[in-house]
């Protein structure tokens, strides 16, 4: 694959005088409102995504897919295509893998080739949402939530086998996502549906690992359309409170109701220490997981400005951050490069809010002096300084350009042939 570091100095090296002349540009001028360029450089390499395993193929939607070729067909090749997208950005060192999607044949081996393109393994997720051939008990009317102690037991030794699995592969972390809920009111009690998934989840929780947390990620409604068990962050604090301290709530961006205020969300996590992880996406709708910061780039950057605070003034641990998105429209590789890019733009705007004067002005009430802050961050095209460094790490100056460039795709196609599909969703 033509991801060496020769191949992306080679495609660098014309762009590196431009590259430089606006580095320095904006550099002085940030330099100018007392920021700390190198500090800032460090802070943006530092920022990893991981990739979700589900992610690398054509997701399509109930209506229609239509696969662009060059699909992973095995988890060696998602872990590949991982490997390419962080030889490009410097910038997702880490898969998410689903399980049974992803099942490794053989450990070793598999953790080689990860090893070899320098990717690590971030949360691994269960799935208790679609019933595997040969399953016993089926979870059409939910898993850890459901009636049936035998349907509960199952799901709850899946999650299990889950860990262990995630151990053998060095990850830290589960994530449970439930589809568990009622399609029609009076279908199941509320209170008994909550309590199940809370007993279920106990028993989960005794299986973790000392050093791993559990993420219990929430979501309204989809696949049932009157009630999800876990269909808020409320929801989800609460079972993490009665969990104990390895038990934190994920927010998928995509999980809320529409103009639901997630800034505001993210920073009550985080007084409380709570604030496990993300699934990063975007979308207009609902659950849309469009690529991130294709709709709504200011609440990203508004989250991501939360984030930073939170960062120095909680006890919050580190959150585990990820992409959950789909792809019907783009080649998925192209899309998960702009949803990196695009996280880290966001996070790079909110590293330059003027936390002091955004104090000051609050504490004086000047509302239009606070906005005036959040924008000025903002409106700052801060593309220069993302795509330097970047290119510090040994990246490309513009990831996607690079992607097309080197042919990548083109490659895949040749190696695995144009009609794939990838296991997974
Ligand atoms: C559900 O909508 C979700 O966001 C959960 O994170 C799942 O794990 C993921 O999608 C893939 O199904
Ligand atoms: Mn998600
Ligand atoms: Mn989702």
């Amino acid at each position: 694959m033509k991801t060496s570091s020769d191949h992306i100095q080679d495609y660098n090296a014309p762009l590196e005088k431009e590259q430089k002349r606006q580095f320095d540009f904006l550099a002085e001028s940030l330099e100018k409102k007392g920021l700390n360029v190198p500090s800032l450089l460090q802070k943006i390499q530092d920022l990893q995504i991981a990739i979700p395993s589900w992610a690398l193929g054509t997701g399509g939607t109930r209506f229609g897919r239509f696969s662009g070729g060059g699909e992973p067909a095995t988890l060696t090749q998602k872990i590949q295509d991982v490997g390419i997208i962080h030889a490009l950005n410097k910038s997702s060192n880490a898969v998410s893998l689903h399980i049974p999607w992803d099942i490794p044949e053989d450990y070793e081996a598999i953790k080689a080739v990860a090893q070899s393109v320098g990717i690590g393994f971030d949360a691994v997720n269960s799935n208790t949402f679609q019933d595997q051939d040969g399953q016993s008990q089926s979870y059409k009317f939910g898993s850890l939530a459901n009636d049936t102690l035998a349907v509960r037991e199952l799901a709850v030794q899946h999650n299990l086998e889950v860990i262990e699995i995630g151990k053998k592969l060095g990850s830290k972390a589960l994530t449970v996502w439930l589809a568990d809920g009622s399609s029609f009111p009076g279908q199941n009690s509320f209170r008994k549906s909550l309590d199940n998934t809370f007993q279920s989840l106990r028993e989960i929780y005794k299986g973790l690992p000392e050093d791993w947390k559990m993420l219990v990620e929430y979501k309204p409604y989809e696949p049932n359309f009157y009630s999800t068990v876990i269909q808020d962050w409320g929801t989800s604090f609460l079972l993490a409170n009665k969990l104990g301290p390895k038990a934190f709530t994920l927010v998928d961006l995509g999980h809320h109701l529409p103009n639901t205020n997630i800034e505001q969300i993210v920073s009550t996590l985080m007084t409380e220490g709570k604030l496990g992880g993300f699934h990063f996406n975007d979308s207009k709708y609902g659950d849309d997981d469009l690529t991130v910061g294709s709709i709504k780039p200011y609440q990203l950057f508004l989250i991501f400005t939360e984030l930073i605070a939170g960062f120095t003034e909680t006890q919050n641990p580190n959150p585990a951050w990820m992409i959950d998105a789909s792809h019907n429209l783009k080649d998925p590789m192209e899309d998960l490069l702009q949803s990196v890019q695009a996280i880290k733009m966001s996070f790079t705007q909110a590293l330059l809010v003027d936390n002091e004067q955004l104090k000051s002005a609050q504490e004086n009430h000047d509302v239009a002096a606070a906005q005036e802050i959040l924008q000025d961050a903002f409106r700052t095209d801060v593309r220069p300084l993302v795509n330097e460094a970047i290119r510090q790490s040994g990246g490309a100056i513009n990831a996607l350009e690079a992607y097309r460039k080197l042919g990548i795709r083109e490659q895949l196609i040749k190696e695995r042939g144009s009609k794939t599909k990838a296991t997974g969703l």
